[in-house]
């Protein structure tokens, strides 16, 4: 497992160099927005059982087949596993953003993911679905541009200092985006 300072040292040897210029400002502007970072993990970790509820619950409202028999969401027990399962992968996802590096999550969530769904028959598509729901519903915790309309009565803003969050909100999506990938 990396993070950003541990994988500028591995790339650096990978081609026998010293750490660059470019390296060593790339990490100071890690440390600098450290606390950027922060709030970010935060505004994921604190949300994080709505998150999942309701990445999970829409996937489920879009396709009902999903808890009838036959479904991979029935009975109960697969209902849980699919919840346990949406938990681990935003878990690793704030892991993944905290170090600034995906390792973690490649390593100890993605790995053999897609063949354990294959052989269990998880549909892949409906995970997809609610990767993609947690995805946008963590990017707007971080940016704290979720609203009323869509949040309803467990309607919660951070209250985070406003700033300019770009980098690290393409940064999040960028681990969505390769929990998808690696499913699909
Ligand atoms: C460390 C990281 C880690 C991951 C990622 C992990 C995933 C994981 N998900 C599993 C099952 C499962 N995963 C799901 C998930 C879903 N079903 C759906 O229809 C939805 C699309 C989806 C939720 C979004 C279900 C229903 C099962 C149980 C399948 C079964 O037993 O038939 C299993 C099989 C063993 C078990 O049931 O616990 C594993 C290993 N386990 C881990 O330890």
């Amino acid at each position: 497992m990396l993070d950003a300072f541990s994988r500028a040292v591995v790339s650096a040897d990978a081609s026998t160099s010293v750490l660059s210029g470019a390296d060593i400002s790339s990490l100071k502007g890690f440390l600098a927005e450290g606390n950027k970072r922060l709030d970010a993990v935060n505004a994921i970790a604190s949300n994080a059982s709505c998150i999942v509820s309701d990445a999970v619950a829409g996937m489920i409202c879009e396709n009902q087949g999903l808890i009838q028999a036959g479904g991979n969401c029935y009975p109960n027990r697969r209902m849980a596993a699919c919840l346990r399962d949406a938990e681990i992968v935003l878990r690793y996802v704030t892991y993944a953003l905290l170090s600034g590096d995906a390792s973690v999550l490649d390593d100890r969530c993605l790995n053999g993911l897609k063949e354990t769904y294959a052989a269990l028959g998880v549909p892949t598509t409906s995970t997809v679905r609610a990767v993609q729901i947690m995805k946008a519903s963590s990017l707007a915790h971080i940016n704290d541009s979720n609203t009323e309309a869509n949040g309803g009565k467990r309607f919660r803003k951070m209250g985070s200092p406003q700033g300019d969050c770009s980098a690290l909100t393409s940064e999040a999506a960028s681990y969505f985006d390769r929990v998808i990938s690696a499913l699909s």
